[in-house]
């Protein structure tokens, strides 16, 4: 019988690729959206995947909306990736972060316990919960340390699906998941701030970008390798929590150097009053500055994965590396600000 998958965050990074790759595996897929002004399916529509979405409307904050959804789709699997994503957002708005990452998280959790036929659930953790890392790399058994409102709100969430397993044998679990980037990432994360700003320098449509910390340093993935470890998670027998990483960490500094090769641009960094600028070797332009509007209040200065119980249990690996995810999301950028697409 064909299977049904609820996606809520479909129009999101992960959303895009999970129902992409769920149609591929033959799913029926519902794509949970929350009612806004403008449309907002770019990237199910870059990804050639819209038409054979059944959207319905569906909000993290509104319990009785979530009821019904899930009553009618009478999914076999929700993909629980809604949420306020964005960590700098989540210290402007601490309550309303909290409002959809944790307390949405479990009114979905709430619903599914009261249903006759129990979906199995997924729900989208993340390395934001290690925040201050108590241990280098950091994997299943590493202590939880989070560093802001959008982390903390994760942890809840985490714990909550770990309890709903626990308490009411939920197959419920949690996916904790590095930094995982593409061409569809939204422009306010640094990845794609700087691919996109490259595009536009290669175009000469902007002279420079300005970043935060230069310094803070991050295992990156492409998003395309990491739903796939999603479906993986939910088609064990028994439920668990599994790391998803590279096993590789750069800085943010790095990142720019490589999106700038791509560009065929080398970096010089160099003293600027209190601070550093990035001048392009070959022309002189001052093409990175930096400001400090972009740090966080509490900043994570490391993170780096180790995902090797679910290579070992699941059989998943990484295909893009660091390299190829940079170039991958630069020449996707170049393409889009020559043809003057650039829309999220
Ligand atoms: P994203 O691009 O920011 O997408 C977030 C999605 O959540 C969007 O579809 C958004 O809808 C939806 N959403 C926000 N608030 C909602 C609400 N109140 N009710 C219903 N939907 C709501 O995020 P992503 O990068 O795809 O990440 C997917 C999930 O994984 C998120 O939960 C994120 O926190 C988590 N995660 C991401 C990473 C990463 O590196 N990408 C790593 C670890 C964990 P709109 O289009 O209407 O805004
Ligand atoms: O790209 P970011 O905003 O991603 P961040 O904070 O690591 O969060 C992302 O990954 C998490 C997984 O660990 C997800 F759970 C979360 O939903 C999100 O997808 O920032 C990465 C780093 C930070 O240290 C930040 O301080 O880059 C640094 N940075 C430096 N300059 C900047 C900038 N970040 C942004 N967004 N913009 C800058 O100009």
């Amino acid at each position: 019988m064909t299977k049904r998958a609820l996606i809520t965050g479909i129009t999101g990074q992960d959303g895009a690729y999970l129902s992409q790759f769920l149609l591929t595996k033959g799913y029926e897929v519902f794509g949970a959206v929350r009612r806004t002004s403008s449309i907002n399916t770019g990237r199910l529509s870059e990804l050639g995947v819209l038409d054979e979405i059944n959207m319905v409307s569906m909000d993290l904050a509104e319990i009785t909306n979530i009821q019904r959804i899930v009553e009618e789709v009478e999914p076999d699997e929700i993909y629980n990736l809604a949420a306020q994503s964005f960590v700098q957002t989540s210290f402007e708005q601490p309550i309303y972060t909290s409002d959809i990452d944790a307390i949405g998280v479990h009114r979905i959790l709430e619903t599914i316990r009261n249903l006759g036929a129990k979906p199995k659930f997924y729900q989208a953790s993340s390395s934001e919960m290690f925040g201050k890392a108590q241990g280098t790399p950091q994997n299943e058994e590493t202590p939880f340390y989070p560093r802001s409102p959008y982390g903390i709100s994760k942890l809840y969430a985490h714990w909550t699906t770990v309890n709903y397993r626990e308490s009411w044998n939920l197959h419920s679990c949690s996916g904790i998941l590095f930094n995982h980037e593409s061409p569809l990432r939204g422009i306010e994360f640094v990845t794609r701030k700087i691919s996109l700003g490259m595009a536009e320098i290669a175009h000469k449509k902007k002279n420079r970008i300005s970043l935060g910390n230069l310094n803070a340093e991050r295992d990156w993935g492409f998003s395309g390798d990491y739903v796939k470890a999603m479906w993986m998670m939910l088609q064990q027998k028994n439920p668990k929590d599994y790391v998803i990483a590279t096993g590789k960490t750069h800085s943010v500094r790095e990142f720019a150097e490589k999106a700038a090769q791509a560009i065929d641009l080398e970096i010089e960094w160099m003293a600027d009053k209190d601070d550093e600028v990035g001048v392009s070797k070959d022309t002189g332009d001052t093409i990175i500055t930096v400001n400090k509007s972009f740090n966080r209040p509490a900043e994570i200065d490391h993170l780096l994965g180790d995902s090797r119980l679910a290579n070992n249990e699941l059989g998943w690996k990484p295909e893009v590396d660091f390299e190829g995810l940079v170039e991958m999301m630069v020449q996707s950028d170049l393409k889009r600000v020559e043809q003057g697409a650039v829309w999220f």
